[in-house]
């Protein structure tokens, strides 16, 4: 089994923490975005799609979508549960889950891919014929991202973690999602609550995995 890998870009990162959580080791090849290693013939041959990360298994599938692969070692080694044990719990982590990745992922994807220069016509991450930049869709990330914190926010005041009593799913797919929306200057300056939430998921040893 073999995890394409990418040292500093969120998705992956978010699969290496989920799995430092778990306590599995799985054997990582790195594929080198600043290269554009994703668009090279060997990768597309693993991933048609040029991102990553992609888990290739022994026998040769692929799976792709980081949460996908978390949800394929949930299933192999269910403890310690991070997508929730009783039915409430999983759709708590499920409905946070989404909800981080729609309104908090995706407004720091748009400001992101949509202000720097260096990704002109690379609208989206991974192949994709030129999808060129529309500063319009930063602007609207930086509006989605400040009510996506402020209603965070408020939720993290007398919680420590975002979906029940136990660190989850939700909480690392946050934490790549605050430190990613850092790189398009997109803070949570304010939010005291988010915080010290922050401090303490960052403080956990997965978050360098
Ligand atoms: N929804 C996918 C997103 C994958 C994705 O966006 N990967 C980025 C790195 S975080 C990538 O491969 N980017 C390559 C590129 O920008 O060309 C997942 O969760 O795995």
């Amino acid at each position: 089994m073999k995890l394409y890998d990418a040292a500093w870009a969120p998705s992956p990162r978010r699969v290496r923490i989920y799995l430092a959580e778990k306590g599995i080791e799985v054997e990582r090849v790195p594929v080198d975005l600043r290269a554009d290693e994703q668009f090279s013939d060997a990768y597309l041959a693993i991933n048609p799609r040029g991102a990553v990360p992609a888990l290739e298994l022994d026998d040769g599938e692929v799976i792709t979508e980081s949460a996908a692969i978390c949800r394929y070692f949930e299933a192999t080694t269910p403890e310690p549960p991070l997508f929730g044990a009783s039915p409430i719990e999983i759709a708590r982590i499920e409905s946070w889950t989404r909800r981080i990745e729609g309104d908090g992922y995706f407004a720091a994807v748009y400001a992101f891919r949509n202000s720097l220069p260096a990704l002109k016509d690379r609208g989206m991450p991974g192949k994709w014929p030129p999808i060129p930049q529309i500063p319009e869709l930063a602007t609207r990330g930086a509006v989605m991202w400040k009510a996506f914190v402020e209603g965070l926010d408020g939720h993290l005041a007398d919680r420590q973690w975002i979906a029940g009593n136990d660190y989850s799913f939700a909480d690392i797919t946050a934490l790549v999602t605050v430190d990613f929306a850092a790189r398009a200057k997109l803070d949570i300056d304010g939010c005291s609550h988010i915080g010290r939430w922050h401090k303490a998921a960052s403080a956990r040893p997965s978050a360098s995995a």
